[in-house]
């Protein structure tokens, strides 16, 4: 692996809430050492919990030194790409994490702001996405589980680092897990790695966002 191109840390979730696989990993592994515009993708599994996903993420980075992070995580629900605006200083978990943890109204870190937002341009992403025929949204809420908590954590830890752009993506079920799951909406991992590289591509070449409407009445 090429140690002098800039790099980009792409991280996805192991299986969480009783599914065996989560296509965030499924779809962020795939990218594992390619090159996007002359950066190089590492990517990483985060653990499902709220505890060690921050460990593991410090440790990434402080071993990546990237320029742009981004966290991809499954939200079964979820029609579309979904790419989070904002992340919260607040933990409410609905089911425990993966080490039987269940915070409720708890700060991501104390004394910290009550959120941030992405600085990725994440309108340019929602833009590019479109262009290549791939269904994206802006979203308002990363809610309050594990990928917030990792979300707020990356900001958190990227506002103290020049130079490190983060942000964050939701992706909906792979088509296998819809399956059992009668009408929800599913994307394949192919079609999820399409929209990470397009996505990436666009944060690499768009330092300022683009100003597209893409706001919310609820
Ligand atoms: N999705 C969960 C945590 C891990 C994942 O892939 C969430 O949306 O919080």
């Amino acid at each position: 692996m090429s140690t002098s191109l800039p790099r980009i840390l792409l991280t996805g979730f192991d299986p969480f809430g009783g599914e065996s696989i989560n296509p965030s990993w499924e779809a962020v592994r795939a990218l594992h050492g390619k090159r996007i515009a002359g950066h190089l993708v590492v990517s990483a599994q985060l653990p499902t919990e709220f505890a060690g996903s921050l460990q593991q993420l410090k440790r990434l980075l402080r071993e990546t030194r990237p320029v742009i992070l981004l966290g991809v995580g499954q939200a079964g629900g979820r029609h579309q790409l979904s790419i989070e605006r904002v992340a919260i200083n607040l933990q409410d978990a609905r089911i425990p994490d993966n080490a039987g943890a269940q915070p409720i109204d708890e700060p991501v870190i104390a004394g910290a702001p009550a959120a941030y937002f992405s600085t990725l341009p994440i309108k340019a992403m929602q833009a590019a996405l479109h262009v290549a025929g791939l269904p994206a949204e802006i979203s308002q809420t990363a809610g309050t589980y594990v990928c917030n908590h990792v979300a707020y954590a990356m900001l958190h830890l990227a506002a103290k680092r020049r130079g490190l752009r983060a942000g964050f993506m939701h992706i909906p079920y792979l088509p296998q897990q819809a399956a059992r799951l009668r009408g929800a909406a599913s994307m394949s991992s192919f079609e999820v790695g399409r929209g990470l590289e397009i996505a990436l591509r666009t944060a690499i070449a768009t330092p300022v966002d683009r100003r597209l409407e893409a706001g919310a009445l609820d």
